[in-house]
């Protein structure tokens, strides 16, 4: 890859005003963005996203797990496009640039190269995936991971709301992006992911821009704790079978075992529903949700480990059974050194302080990271807070990102092969 670095700048005024506008679709009463997967604020989202990218002379296609991508022509249509994108599904209480900063740096990227009269050899294809977040239809990531062929087409679309039961292809339908392009299975010359750290580090070191190197791995379990309902008052302490206290002391080990593997060990109880949820009834069944992060496989397996021995511990001392099944995996994943070597030359040639830095989140780039050389781009967000309503981030640092995006983009798009 040895072309220049051409040092193009793009306009951050724009890019600020759609995720602005982009922001309002679904916004919270706080600040934040509430636009689950497949909802029809997602739909509304998808539409408008459309809409500028055929005003900016994109061709779009969906694919069948609604998957949307906008491309750009290149010189020459035959070689694999250079693609980059990220989601513009939210968390339940998101953000305004959770996902939708990378969307919408790939959509500014193209707006430049026209307003440049630019033309690249290769095409350019900027991505929305489906369900990146994995908080309505769990694991997270399906869109992309169908794509890269993680799971099954009929595995991503049967995935089940997590209240209603409804399934990811019925809500696809439904608001009219169960599209009819083939999922994945084609070149992808390369992968970029412009997306805000979601952590305090870029912020506590005064760095406008992360080169991210890779992702940590992830487990996600479901744990089931049965035990016996009964009635809150006649039923003596000593007899209680009562599944809430074990899993109580379940939780608790699982923040126990991500402390006990610090400092880079993640463990989270996201997810909790008891049974039958009644004041003045024992609960007789609990199922809650464990996420387990580390940038190395043996330390979840290790972690895995704990998990199991801590459930079974406090599920015999009190008489209750506990299932604890293993839900998603997801190993740490490096990314592609030559991307990684785009993504530094850009940002060093631009004049941005930058360090590397590997993500602590799972990004749609991860499962990319398996079909074509992959990449991403970080800039701070304040507090180093995500997936919360006050998520927030500076446009200088967001226009940052999306010139080291732009300039990484081009070193690929001009040298593809
Ligand atoms: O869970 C994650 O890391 C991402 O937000 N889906
Ligand atoms: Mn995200
Ligand atoms: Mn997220």
């Amino acid at each position: 890859m040895s072309a220049p670095i051409r040092n193009l700048q793009v306009n951050g005024a724009r890019l600020w005003a759609s995720l602005m506008e982009l922001a309002q679709i679904g916004a919270t009463a706080k600040g934040g963005v509430c636009r689950l997967a497949a909802s029809d604020l997602d739909g509304e989202a998808r539409r408008l996203f459309i809409g500028w990218c055929e005003a900016a002379g994109c061709t779009v296609r969906v694919d069948r797990i609604g998957n949307i991508f906008a491309r750009r022509p290149g010189r020459d249509a035959s070689l694999p496009p250079v693609m980059t994108g990220s989601h513009l599904d939210t968390q339940p209480t998101g953000g305004k640039f959770d996902g939708a900063y990378g969307v919408m740096a790939g959509l500014e990227l193209v707006r430049t190269l026209n307003d440049l009269g630019y033309e690249t050899e290769a095409p350019i294809e900027i991505v929305a995936w489906t369900n990146e977040e994995g908080s309505r239809f769990s694991p997270a990531m399906v869109g992309s991971g169908v794509f890269a062929g993680v799971f099954e087409l009929a595995e991503g679309l049967a995935r089940p709301d997590n209240v209603t039961g409804v399934t990811l292809g019925a809500e696809l339908a439904r608001i009219g992006f169960a599209g009819p392009e083939p999922v994945g299975r084609r070149p992808v010359a390369a992968y970029f992911e412009a997306h805000i750290e979601q952590g305090p580090i870029l912020e506590a070191a005064g760095l406008p821009i992360g080169v991210v190197t890779g992702a940590q791995g992830q487990r996600w379990y479901e744990v089931t704790v049965t035990g016996q309902e009964a009635h809150a008052g006649p039923t003596p302490m000593p007899r209680r079978r009562d599944a809430l206290v074990g899993a109580a002391r379940m939780i608790d080990a699982v923040n126990r075992i991500g402390l006990a593997h610090a400092p880079y060990a993640c463990a989270t109880v996201g997810f909790v529903q008891v049974s039958p949820n009644s004041r003045n009834t024992i609960p007789g069944r609990v199922f809650f949700t464990v996420d387990f992060r580390h940038p190395e496989d043996a330390v979840l397996t290790q972690m895995d480990r704990d998990l199991r021995q801590a459930c079974g511990e406090a599920a015999s001392a009190i008489g209750l059974e506990a299932e604890v099944k293993e839900f998603w995996h997801f190993p740490p994943t490096p990314f592609h050194p030559d991307l990684i070597a785009a993504v530094r030359a850009a940002a060093a040639a631009q004049g941005y302080p930058h360090q590397d830095i590997i993500s602590g989140a799972g990004h749609d780039a991860v499962y990319l990271a398996r079909v074509a050389p992959a990449a991403m781009i970080f800039v701070p967000c304040v507090g180093g807070i995500s997936h919360n309503e006050i998520e927030d981030a500076k446009p200088e640092d967001l226009t940052a990102g999306c010139n080291v995006l732009l300039n990484a983009v081009l070193e690929c798009a001009n040298t593809a092969s």
